[in-house]
């Protein structure tokens, strides 16, 4: 049997951890060979808490928590998640219900009815109008094609999904925003199969946005992204 380790990185989500974990009980139901990881990364709310008490309520899978002291950023707490787990196939979405939770099952189970899944990387694909949201996905697209020569398709949409072996490629992974282009990257140089699934990116229901709550912090998170795409053009080889 495959195994699937999942790891969502929760940074100030307490409020909806509840609901999160529920989500993906149900999602998970029946399923076996599978583990959740909730990482706090270093929140500074009660997200800690919340993840030890789900824990110890437990779940029909695997379920634990790891924990980042001083959050380092999206990509670190992933990682520090995927440093804890032990499936053959290795996952990561976001925590704070925007991303459905079957949409992990959904893409599991499409990789692995490719001929070749371990050689596959998987992802989601949002199909749902997400206007100006959109618009920048696009421009990363187009950018991306520019300057690495490839296309790499809706970056950041999620889950990413992939066997573990792509991890032990991973030589300096960054520790931002910018570890969903690097793996998907990582993937596509390796000359795995792309294999995506239509998902759809909910409205954000509680808090704010970590990143797109001003114009400049949005032209902030751009101009780092088309840095590290300069980053993968240059460096790409060795990184
Ligand atoms: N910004 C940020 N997010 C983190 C970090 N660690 C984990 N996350 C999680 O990453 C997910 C995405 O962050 P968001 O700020 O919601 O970004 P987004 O979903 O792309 O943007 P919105 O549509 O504006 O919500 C959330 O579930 C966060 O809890 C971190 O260090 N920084
Ligand atoms: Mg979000």
């Amino acid at each position: 049997m495959n195994t699937l380790s999942i790891v969502l990185p929760c940074y100030n989500e307490g409020s909806t951890l509840g609901r999160l974990v529920d989500g993906y009980r149900r999602a998970l139901a029946g399923r076996a060979g599978v583990e959740l990881i909730l990482v706090d990364n270093g929140s500074t709310d009660d997200t800690a808490r919340r993840i030890t008490e789900e824990v110890a309520k437990g779940a029909p899978f695997a379920i634990k928590g790891a924990t980042v002291a001083h959050n380092r950023g999206y990509g670190h707490g992933i990682l520090s998640g995927l440093a804890e787990a032990g499936g053959d196939y290795l996952a990561w979405s976001h925590a704070d219900l925007q991303c459905p939770p079957e949409d992990v099952v959904r893409l599991f189970d499409a990789v692995l009815a490719r001929p070749a899944p371990r050689a596959c990387f998987g992802k989601g694909h949002r199909v749902n109008e997400r206007g100006r949201a959109g618009r920048l996905t696009r421009l990363q697209t187009r950018l991306s094609r520019l300057i690495l020569g490839l296309r790499l398709e809706e970056i950041n949409a999620q889950p990413k999904l992939f066997h573990r072996s792509l991890l032990e490629q991973f030589r300096h992974p960054p520790v931002g925003y910018e570890l969903d282009i690097y793996a998907y990257y990582k993937a596509v140089r390796a000359g795995r199969e792309v294999v995506s699934v239509p998902v759809r990116f909910l409205e954000r229901q509680a808090g704010r946005s970590k990143w797109a709550f001003s114009l400049p912090s949005r032209l902030r998170f751009m101009a780092r992204n088309l840095w590290y795409l300069v980053v993968l053009r240059v460096a790409g080889g060795w990184i």
